[in-house]
């Protein structure tokens, strides 16, 4: 009598229907067990299997089996029936395609790379409320990238000082300035105390410049804490909140997205703690698939990487999140990415961060072109004349991008471009 059922769990060559799920895996089958029986226990454990045949098994339950389809080498793909997803709940999403799978004896690596989302899925999310031209209406900004800084150090500023950096970095001619991600409401630098700092501060910005200023709060907390400063944001004219989404989780970044789109809030999503399992090639879950569910759940940007700056990212990776993240409808590369048509479902912008300064603007713009946040921080408060000039050594280095110009022929005719350039000069750190 057999006591396993993993091979129903396998078909190659079956066709997945249009409203199925399909997710491209790469694995590594554990010892002693061969590829198909491998991928079929990914298929079961994810969908309506057990380690073993059972005695009560009604026949209408097949049709609830995933279906492992293809096996190209380490790389497989197995389509899961829309009728074991929940409609509208990502984290029950995530529990099935992302959860068990990971830790089987039956595989010794397993990464879940992307996942075609069909239109019947789509359809109970909303995605962001402002997606790119939202955003661009809002912040009165075109033809170029958005640009924006964290004051640093991250963490250890008062509100006082944090609005007089923040007002350094927009007289500089910067949008936005960031929180970072370990900043929320610590002692010595209330969150209350930075919005109301920072809001003054706005305001003489933007009297000063005539340009719209906003600013990437971080409200990450318990969930009705978020709620909270979201309200707080919105009272002080704010337009946008940032949530540290991998650590505040699906659930609190979808409570959000609602709470945030009544109040005309949009979401910055910073996505701290993502390496812990998207770093390795062989095992966990990629940055493609993380940045697909983020869009799906609504935020209108999120971090997607440099390849030239501080953290680890390839520039194709980056690549393939602006991809994602922009397109509405984007073909599958390689063992990548899958084909994904996003339907009514808005677009949201790529940020680039870590580790950027003037000299290394023109290598990240060559890679996502204008529709993109840009941020750079060390990189312009590390400039030998202060902050304002470094942010318009930025701003200028986005000029000379945008005209076709070399930086060194921009700095003849801009001083703190120089300045930034003697000091720093191509330099990829480490
Ligand atoms: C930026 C910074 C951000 C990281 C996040 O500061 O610390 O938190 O960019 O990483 P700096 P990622 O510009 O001084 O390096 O964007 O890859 O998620
Ligand atoms: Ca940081």
């Amino acid at each position: 009598m057999a006591i396993d059922w993993y091979m129903e769990f396998v078909e190659i060559g079956y066709r997945p229907a249009r409203d199925e799920l399909v997710c491209l895996f790469y694995f590594e089958p554990g010892e002693g067990i061969g590829p198909e029986e491998a991928i079929g226990r990914v298929a079961s454990e994810s969908s309506t299997g057990t380690w073993t045949t059972l005695f009560t098994l009604p026949a209408r339950m097949r049709d609830l089996q995933a279906t492992a389809f293809e096996i190209d080498g380490n790389y497989a793909k197995i389509a899961y029936p829309l009728a074991l997803w929940e409609e509208g709940n990502a984290a029950q999403l995530l529990s099935g395609i992302a959860g068990n799978v990971f830790g089987m004896k039956a595989v010794k690596n397993l990464r879940l790379i992307d996942v075609t989302l069909p239109q019947a899925y789509l359809d109970h999310f909303k995605g962001p409320h402002f997606g790119m031209e939202g955003i661009r209406d809002m912040m009165k900004v075109r033809g170029r990238p958005l640009t924006g800084a964290v004051p640093k150090p991250k963490v250890g500023f008062s509100a006082a000082e944090h609005a007089e950096v923040g007002y350094e970095t927009w007289m500089g001619g910067f949008n936005f300035v960031k929180d970072d991600e370990n900043l929320t409401s610590t002692s010595f630098n209330r969150f209350e105390d930075r919005v109301e700092q920072l809001a003054k501060m706005r305001d003489r910005a933007e009297r000063e410049t005539g340009d719209t200023k906003s600013a990437l709060i971080n409200i990450t907390a318990e969930t009705e804490t978020m709620k909270k400063r979201a309200e707080v944001l919105a009272a002080h004219g704010w337009n946008y909140a940032m949530i540290d989404v991998v650590v505040a989780g699906t659930s609190g970044v979808m409570t959000l997205r609602d709470y945030c789109s009544d109040l005309g809030l949009a979401i910055h999503a910073h996505r701290a703690m993502h390496a812990a399992f998207d770093r390795s090639e062989k095992h966990g879950i990629s940055m493609q698939f993380l940045a697909k569910m983020m869009r799906l759940i609504g935020v209108s940007q999120i971090h997607t990487g440099t390849a030239v700056g501080k953290l680890v990212g390839t520039r194709e990776e980056a690549m393939s999140l602006a991809d994602i993240l922009r397109e509405k409808k984007t073909k599958g590369v390689g063992r990548m990415t899958l084909d994904q048509d996003w339907g009514a479902i808005r677009s949201a912008f790529p940020v680039s961060s870590g580790g950027l300064h003037p000299g290394l603007v023109p290598d990240v713009l060559d890679i996502y072109g204008t529709d993109l946040v840009l941020l750079v921080s060390g990189g312009i408060h590390g400039h030998p004349e202060g902050t304002r000039a470094g942010a318009r050594a930025a701003m200028q280095a986005i000029e000379a991008w945008r005209d076709g110009e070399t930086l060194d022929e921009k700095a003849k005719s801009a001083p703190e471009l120089k300045g930034a350039l003697e000091k720093w000069g191509y330099i990829k750190p480490k």
